[in-house]
């Protein structure tokens, strides 16, 4: 009986990947796990233990004791904040990594997943349909961790035979969860400023296309990558995805009709050098020949469908207060 931890669980990624979890294998078969002990509530269906993933005794023991078969390692520091704090970013994103390769080595893990990212690539990159093997010579303190992750992982799977998979996430957008320290986050933000009739403040450029998913593609890819045949999957770094891509005025431009009164500044900070780093457009083609990845999501459909939905998720947080 497969038996999965999940790190960084009440992250972005982590609060709408453990539910189809528990939906795919048992709510007795998920442990949701994160530092912050009030993210308990998130997860009113399944276990949840605080875990820190820089502590490797603990998580050796959580996995010894729980007889995890199946790891999600979600916890990380996102771009904007590692360029903040870039050797703390490292440590984390890099040790944490590092510690769950060892142990799924060591406990022979069916599986373990890791989210790499687009910012692997750097400036010099070409930036439109950017191929699975273009040259990655990011820029930043998490682009720098994201592709050494990348090595370490084919290494693991090259040397040890660990079972690792891991997706190269475009920047995700998803209503259930606050974004926290991405250079991708503005495109959370907006929909809450227009729902609030409040003005929204980009920190980014208005022409800043950058490639972006809805978050139940982004869940739709993992579980694809995770359940497919081994045999099926020929990319041990990180598979290139794609579904759409954007700039803040082509979203701004998507809202307006839901919100004639909504209106947007422009205010470039120091993400907009992160974003300027990455690719604009993202060419996929390997995910789709070897585990059949397509999108279901386009722009209008996400913006239809984050603005029919969010209400009702905000209404129903405040009635949990
Ligand atoms: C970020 O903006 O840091 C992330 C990412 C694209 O990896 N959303």
């Amino acid at each position: 009986m497969e038996k999965v931890l999940v790190t960084g669980a009440a992250g972005q990624l982590g609060t709408e990947l453990t539910q189809q979890l528990t939906e795919v294998y048992g709510t007795e078969a998920v442990i949701a796990s994160d530092i912050h002990p009030e993210a308990k509530a998130t997860f009113p269906y399944c276990r949840f233990v605080v875990l820190d993933v820089m502590d490797r005794e603990r998580l050796r023991k959580c996995i010894k004791e729980e007889n995890i078969t199946q790891v999600y390692h979600l916890a990380a520091v996102l771009s904007a904040a590692a360029e903040k704090k870039p050797l703390l970013s490292w440590r984390v994103n890099m040790d944490s990594l590092l510690h769950l390769l060892e142990l799924a080595r060591e406990f022979k893990l069916n599986k373990l997943f890791w989210p790499s990212s687009i910012a692997v690539f750097g400036p010099d990159t070409p930036k439109i349909q950017t191929p699975q093997d273009a040259a990655k010579e990011p820029v930043t303190a998490y682009g720098i961790a994201k592709l050494a992750g990348e090595r370490w992982c084919a290494y693991y799977h090259q040397q040890y035979g660990v079972d690792v998979r891991s997706l190269r996430f475009p920047g995700l957008i998803g209503y259930k969860a606050l974004p926290g320290g991405g250079t991708t986050d503005y495109a959370v933000a907006i929909f809450h400023q227009a729902l609030a009739g409040k003005s929204f403040r980009s920190f980014l450029k208005k022409d800043s296309r950058l490639p972006m998913m809805y978050m139940p593609d982004a869940i739709k890819a993992t579980l694809a990558l995770m359940q497919a045949p081994k045999d099926r999957i020929s990319i041990r770094s990180s598979y290139n995805l794609a579904a759409m891509s954007f700039s803040p005025e082509e979203l701004y431009q998507g809202i307006l009709p839901y919100f004639p009164e909504f209106s947007i500044t422009y205010e470039p900070d120091y993400r907009q050098a992160i974003a300027d780093g990455w690719p604009q457009s993202i060419a996929d083609q390997e995910a789709r020949r070897d585990w059949d990845w397509a999108p279901d999501y386009d722009l209008p459909a996400m913006i239809r469908e984050i603005l029919q939905e969010l209400p009702k998720w905000i209404q129903h947080k405040q009635s949990d207060l």
